[in-house]
């Protein structure tokens, strides 16, 4: 299936344009792709609400695609949405990650609430799974790993550390403290070592060279698929 040019330009930018649909409630909303076809690793749709916990469909299921929610608590308050700094991620905000597989790529959409009012905020999705240490949550995810980072990580390169080779969810929380960002890339995610969490950072993601893809201290990490 080939998207029209718009619509999927539309959804690479949207991160940083907020490109959206308006509701007539005046609510931002994203949707998939057309044709493609959500499927909810957590149970048949209609299972996937956000829980006190991230819900999943098995301790092995690979997220390649499906729904993940969670609320942020201290640890071990929660090991699996586990907010690091609960002055920039209160405990009770909420995450929802939506990955789509599409004919043309992979569709990510993150919806928060909780959050900071009007606070800008990094997020993307990272290598390894949530622990009580922020870092054990691994570099960003690659579609093509960055060859230099395996010697000095992190990568910092923007032709490798960029919104296109990366799943970048940056949002600024609007005045609830609510945001929803959706991001597509041309890809599909490792079915073996897929992307195991999302972490959220205490600034926006940087695109100069030397500092691509940093976005200040990890505020918040959920865990999206366990090793
Ligand atoms: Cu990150």
């Amino acid at each position: 299936m080939r998207l029209p040019r718009l619509a999927l330009s539309c959804l690479l930018v949207a991160v940083l344009s907020g490109c959206t649909d308006a509701t007539p409630s005046g609510e931002r909303t994203y949707s998939p792709p057309p044709g493609s076809t959500p499927w909810f690793v957590s149970g048949p749709p209609g299972s996937a609400r956000p829980s006190p916990s991230a819900s999943r469909g098995g301790p092995d299921a690979p997220l390649t695609q499906g729904v993940v929610t969670g609320t942020f608590l201290p640890y071990p308050q929660s090991t699996i949405a586990i907010t690091y700094d609960p002055k920039v991620v209160p405990p009770g905000s909420t995450a929802q990650v939506v990955i789509s597989r599409t004919a043309s790529g992979t569709w990510v959409r993150l919806a928060v609430t909780g959050m900071v009012p009007r606070r800008a905020y990094g997020a993307h999705l990272h290598r390894q799974q949530c622990t009580s240490v922020p870092a054990d949550a691994g570099p960003h995810y690659q579609h093509v790993p960055d060859p230099a980072a395996a010697a000095s990580p992190p990568s910092v390169d923007p032709s490798y550390a960029n919104p296109r080779n990366e799943i970048w969810l940056d949002f600024t929380a609007d005045a609830h403290g609510a945001a929803t960002v959706a991001t597509a890339v041309r890809w599909h995610l490792d079915q073996i070592e897929p992307p195991r969490s999302l972490i959220v950072h205490a600034q926006p993601t940087s695109t100069a060279a030397g500092t691509a893809g940093t976005a200040g201290p990890r505020v918040a990490c959920m865990t999206l698929a366990r090793q």
